[in-house]
């Protein structure tokens, strides 16, 4: 229904139709437009101190998708991380934060990996 309403019907999980970078499995979890660049809806990393942040607003109602903020220091090796409720946004959105200590580290890398059975 989702692929159907935006246009990319039968397309795959793992494809990036509209080439923003964001594969169609991402915009479903993210509430962006697979048939659109949106580059505002991409998670913001920022920094406070020495913690990093990623700010990321996931759809609520993508049962049976898996969601998992993830930290690395050589893009290769990734740790999972548990992204914290922040706020509910509307009906089917709600902001979330996760955050890692950068104490000791040298440069900080994050992401989001999103996967379904
Ligand atoms: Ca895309
Ligand atoms: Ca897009």
């Amino acid at each position: 229904m989702w692929t159907a309403a935006n246009l990319i019907g039968g397309a795959a999980a793992d494809a990036d139709n509209d080439q923003d970078g964001m594969r169609n499995l991402m915009e479903f979890v993210l509430v962006a437009n697979p048939s659109l660049g949106d580059p505002q809806r991409l998670p913001v990393a920022t920094r406070s101190g020495n913690t990093m942040h990623l700010d990321y607003r996931l759809r609520t109602n993508a049962s049976g998708i898996t969601v998992t903020p993830q930290w690395s220091e050589d893009m290769v090796t990734w740790y999972d991380l548990t992204g914290q409720f922040v706020s509910t946004v509307d009906a089917v959105t709600a902001n979330h934060r996760a955050s890692v200590d950068t104490t000791g580290k040298g440069r900080v890398f994050m992401r989001l990996r999103a996967s379904m059975p």
